[in-house]
């Protein structure tokens, strides 16, 4: 009679005991593997939201509710807005003779924090010329992912270069999250609307991140009547273009050019064609584009190893046509999983979903295609 509840009691304490047991077991697991795991990733990638960017008290959390995360910087956004930089009378004003001219391109990678110590005076991805007024602000808009080196190096190339140009410009990384192949299309339009919500700007350039300007004297501006592509031959093809409609590598727009064409196709998805894409979405309207003079718009590009092509990115620039009208800016869903403002440049992280934009595409074929047969 006695032992009975004393039996339940000593059950009890027994799942008790494992559950303490088990919960000690994640605490190890969490004291003991993830300083290894943050340590590593600021050894071989700083940029690494899963793992080093998950605070400590967050990675309990995250075991049992799975790794998605969502730490914003706390009104990094309203910073953004409050920096001021003092209005000179003086419009910067660039001459070519002020510019440096072609130059070899750096290889060295450097840490981030060496990037920031070299390019001092840039705010959450931000530089504003000191002692003159510039007549345009840009975005600078980097598709982006496990391109580490290529990030760095690029950096290191671009904003020397930039800062000479004297424009007002802010760097947007904005990287695909997912397993999933890359869409560097829509990375693109995605940043675009992210850069968008934050300023009005007057200029947004698609610079690859695989894709250095050798010559400081290719501006990074707009055309009013124009779009411009910064690229005017390819280092790999002696100074050439593979062919005469390449539109890859870096391209300029207005925010008008851009809502006309309904930005970048994203039904690219792996490697390869949405910029013939964009050439097409030019063919349809009233928008051209122009390119930078030869001798100023040489480019070297950075190898890496190229994702398996797909054979249906064909198939989708034959559809331009009437593709354009659903499938674009207007289009594009996603998810900002993580943003940080860093000094050299604000670093977005997106989750797109493949399966529901390719559903959304052929559904929208399919009804174009019943609306011209009736
Ligand atoms: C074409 C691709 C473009 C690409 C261009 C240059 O074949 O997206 O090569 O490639 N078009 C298709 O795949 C349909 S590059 O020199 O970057 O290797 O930009």
């Amino acid at each position: 009679m006695l032992c009975r509840p004393l039996r339940r009691k000593s059950r009890l304490l027994r799942i008790n005991i494992a559950l303490f047991c088990v919960f000690l077991v994640l605490l190890l697991y969490d004291a003991l593997l993830g300083p290894y795991t943050a340590k590593n990733a600021t050894f071989n990638q700083e940029l690494n939201y899963t793992s080093a960017k998950i605070h400590q008290n967050q990675r309990l959390f995250a075991l049992f509710w799975g790794n998605r995360e969502r730490v914003y910087t706390p009104h990094a956004l309203d910073q953004t807005q409050k920096i001021k930089f003092k209005h000179h009378s003086e419009i910067c004003n660039v001459s070519r003779e002020k510019l440096k001219g072609r130059e070899e391109v750096h290889t060295q990678v450097l840490l981030f924090s060496e990037l920031e110590q070299l390019f001092p005076g840039h705010h959450c991805g931000r530089f504003h010329p000191s002692h003159c007024q510039p007549s345009t602000r840009i975005a600078i808009i980097i598709p982006y992912r496990n391109r580490e080196f290529h990030l760095k190096r690029l950096l290191l190339n671009l904003i020397p270069k930039l800062r000479r140009q004297l424009v007002d410009f802010t760097i947007y990384v904005i990287e695909q999250a997912n397993e999933e192949a890359f869409n560097r299309g829509m990375m693109r339009n995605i940043g675009f609307l992210e850069a968008k919500k934050r300023f009005a700007y007057d200029c947004y350039v698609f610079n690859d991140v695989d894709t250095i300007i050798e010559d400081d004297r290719n501006l990074f501006k707009c055309g009013t009547h124009a779009a411009r592509h910064l690229v005017s031959g390819v280092r790999r093809y002696n100074y050439s273009l593979p062919y005469r409609g390449l539109l890859g590598g870096i391209v300029a727009m207005t925010e008008k050019q851009m809502t006309a064409l309904n930005g970048y196709s994203n039904m690219f998805f792996v490697w390869g064609g949405e910029d013939d894409n964009l050439y097409d979405r030019f063919m349809e309207t009233n928008f051209w584009f122009e390119r930078t003079d030869y001798q100023d718009g040489l480019v070297t590009t950075l190898t890496h190893r190229k994702d398996k092509k797909t054979v249906s990115r064909f198939r989708t620039i034959g559809k331009t046509k009437h593709s354009m009208l659903f499938d674009g800016i207007s289009s594009v869903r996603y998810e900002v999983l993580y943003e940080e403002y860093k000094p050299l440049f604000t670093w977005i992280v997106v989750g797109v979903n493949k399966f529901l934009i390719e559903e959304e595409f052929e559904l929208n074929v399919a009804n174009t295609k019943q609306r011209i047969s009736s």
